[in-house]
């Protein structure tokens, strides 16, 4: 499939690169490295990575407008997104041609091509592995990129024990030796004002019965600490390996959207079929959802908790075969 998605860009003199609403560093480092890599390798090509960025993100590079675009005759690569609600991209349906490579579990199909790798780490694996296996040039910058953004969705290799991956780490290590120290400096560092917050989640935060932990952050809260939601949410990905907590949740209120937005991640218990019943989803142990009210955010709770009943007692049983 590699080989089918490097002919489609050999093919398309204009190619638009989109990733999801919500930008993290594994979908903005994904599209700017491809859209590098395709004009290193064919330079007259009009190439654009496009979507709202974020000001944290900016040592990733600058994405650009959807301008001059004559769709009838472009192609589209959509990185990191499994449905076509959440593409930061305008006018999906009047590209000529689409591609999707995406590392979530499977939601819908609405490009031509469609490879979804779930067992991949992230979309920057996907591209990297792109790069290798076909005529796709890389250099130092291509590569920084492609390793930045796998390393954060990975959370630096925490869940991921997969041999594939880390031979085709030893293969970049081998070609361009990366300098970890700033790579992980640009990516981890974060104002005092975060770490403040998340000292409050951490005074804050409320355990259920059978170990779910939550707190509800309210916009007050947030603009107190001087956080956006994203940030806020974001904060979910440091309470692992917390001994009474085997899944644990930030519930952020976006006053500006008239949403709240729940973030899950979980040691254990399966959470993404919770967060779908939410107008969510996601991965198995990593999901998010969108409530309205602090009500349905509270039913959530309740279903969680239920999980990781479930969970506890399954574990209890077969401890004792
Ligand atoms: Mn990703």
């Amino acid at each position: 499939m590699f080989k089918k998605i490097y002919k489609a860009i050999k093919k398309y003199d204009t190619i638009v690169i989109a990733r999801h609403i919500g930008v993290d560093p594994d979908a903005m480092a994904s599209e700017l490295a491809l859209k590098e890599a395709i004009l290193l390798t064919f330079p007259k090509k009009n190439v654009l990575a496009v979507g709202t960025g974020g000001a944290k993100f900016a040592y990733l590079g600058t994405l650009d407008k959807l301008e001059n675009v004559d769709y009838s005759n472009a192609m589209l690569i959509v990185l990191d997104t499994p449905d076509q609600r959440r593409v930061d991209c305008p006018e999906i349906d009047s590209f000529s041609y689409k591609v999707k490579m995406d590392h979530h579990p499977f939601v819908e199909k609405f490009c031509d091509i469609e490879m979804i790798e779930e067992e991949k780490s992230s979309a920057c694996q996907l591209v990297l592995e792109l790069l290798y296996k076909t005529k796709l040039k890389r250099n130092q910058s291509i590569i920084e990129k492609l390793f930045i953004g796998l390393v954060s969705d990975t959370n630096r290799f925490l869940f991921n024990s997969n041999s594939e991956l880390f031979s085709l780490i030893a293969k970049i290590l081998k070609e361009y030796p990366l300098d970890l120290p700033s790579l992980y400096q640009k990516l981890y560092m974060r104002p005092l004002h975060e770490v403040r917050l998340q000292g409050y989640i951490e005074q804050n935060m409320k355990v259920t019965e059978n170990g779910v932990g939550y707190i509800s952050l309210t916009s007050d809260v947030i603009s107190k600490f001087s956080a956006d939601v994203g940030s806020a949410g974001n904060m979910v990905n440091n309470f692992n390996y917390i001994d009474e907590i085997l899944v644990w949740t930030m519930i952020s209120e976006d006053k500006k959207n008239e949403i709240i937005k729940i973030n899950i991640r979980s040691r254990g218990p399966v959470i993404n079929t919770v967060a779908e019943k939410y107008h969510g989803g996601g991965h198995k142990f990593a999901s998010g959802a969108r409530v309205t009210t602090m009500e349905e955010a509270e039913l959530l709770v309740h279903d969680l908790d239920r999980v990781c009943q479930e969970y506890i007692k399954n574990m209890e049983g077969g401890e004792e075969k």
